[in-house]
């Protein structure tokens, strides 16, 4: 999974980055117009919590992409342009991270000469609808021409997809909001349209703005966020300080600023549920382990993460609750207890199951 931070210049895009991803990057990398990119291991306390009961060997963590997509300035015109060359950039992720910048700093000005989380807000999305606009029409007209020359069902099917997005895009919906089918999203899958993605809002404060989130979120509500939009807070420059902090330090840190959870787990929790993923696990001896799988993967989709193998050799697999095992403290205990089953291909897998797959 690859996620992108976009924004505005200024917005706080590399302090987000430097946070979640714990890197620091020096002033002349930032000058750069290089997007950078990190893999960050996705935190779960439950994971944490199996490798102290397994002890296995080997810890090995779920990892993403994290990109700091660079390459928005302000054009000659006064406005910030985006180019396609920015526009590229941001198509190949999956999820996409707008940082909108909330604090105020003279020092450090705004690109568009003040401060305001709707305008901003606004103003990327109506890009992307100018984008997206742009690569439908076209597609559009080639599948017009095509279908005159040859009679082909599939280009047939992806007609009337493409003219929904279209009606959608000129009336300034993002296509995120539109009620899209699984087989219309694979169909469109391949044009990368930019607001198909989900989109996570980070509204980035200062410190002394801690109390006026009240505030934030009602012009947000106004917008009325679909699912496949959310809105989180962070505290850009405190985190940042906070990354370089024992987690033991950070701790006490946020307990007096009063932030409840850091930025790397709100982004994480945010974008899987924006995704639709969750996580189950495999523990033994060897290896504890979570894997990512869309919700409502069977358990026969489930094992062929671990291994195509599993997939077509599937029997049947072991399973067991995370808090049911916890409770247990053992398979042999969760068996005794009746926690531990063994379930079918079309089990729908449960977030946190602990599972062993029987194949032949
Ligand atoms: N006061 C305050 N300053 C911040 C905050 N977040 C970022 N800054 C400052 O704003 C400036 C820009 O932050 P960056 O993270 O570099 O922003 P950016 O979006 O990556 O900027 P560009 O890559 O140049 O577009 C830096 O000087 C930061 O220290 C914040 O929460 N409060
Ligand atoms: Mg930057």
């Amino acid at each position: 999974m690859q996620i992108g931070i976009v924004g505005l210049p200024q917005s706080g895009k590399s302090t987000l980055f430097q946070t979640i991803t714990k890197t620091h990057l020096d002033p002349s990398s930032m000058a750069k117009v290089e997007t950078h990119q990190s893999i960050i291991k996705i935190p779960d306390a439950r994971l944490d919590k199996l490798n102290e009961i397994f002890k296995p060997k080997k810890k090995t963590s779920t990892t993403i992409d994290v990109l700091d997509v660079v390459g928005l300035h302000k054009g000659d015109s006064g406005s910030t342009q985006f180019t396609s060359n920015f526009l590229g950039k941001v198509k190949t992720n999956d999820t996409l991270i707008q940082v909108v910048r909330l604090f105020k700093n003279e020092l450090v000005p705004h690109p568009e000469g003040s401060v305001n989380m709707m305008r901003d807000i606004d103003g990327f999305e109506t890009e992307f609808i100018f984008s997206d606009l742009a690569i439908v029409e076209k597609r559009i007209d080639t599948v017009k021409k095509q279908i005159q020359k040859i009679q082909d069902d599939k280009l047939k099917r992806e007609m009337p997809i493409l003219e929904k997005c279209y009606g959608l895009l000129q009336e300034e919906k993002p296509l995120r909001e539109a009620h899209l089918s699984l087989d219309e999203l694979k169909i469109l899958s391949s044009f990368q349209l930019l607001t198909v993605k989900p989109m996570l809002i980070a509204l980035n404060l200062d410190e002394s703005q801690i109390n006026e989130t009240g505030k934030f979120l009602d012009d947000l509500a106004k917008k009325k966020l679909s699912k496949h939009t959310k809105a989180l807070f962070f505290f850009g420059k405190i985190e940042q300080e906070m990354s370089e902090l024992s987690d033991k330090e950070a701790a006490i840190f946020m307990n007096e600023y009063g932030i409840k959870e850091s930025a790397l787990n709100s982004i994480i929790r945010e974008a899987y549920d924006l995704l639709g993923l969750q996580s189950f696990f495999t523990c033994g001896d060897t290896e504890c382990r979570a894997w990512t799988i869309k919700k409502g993967s069977n358990a026969q989709e489930s094992a062929g993460e671990i291994h195509t193998d599993f997939f077509n050799k599937f029997i049947r697999a072991e399973v067991v609750g995370y808090d049911d095992f916890i409770s247990a403290g053992t398979f042999a205990k969760a068996k005794e207890q009746g926690t531990w089953r063994l379930e079918g291909k079309e089990y729908i897998v449960k977030d946190g199951d602990i599972m062993i797959i029987r194949h032949s």
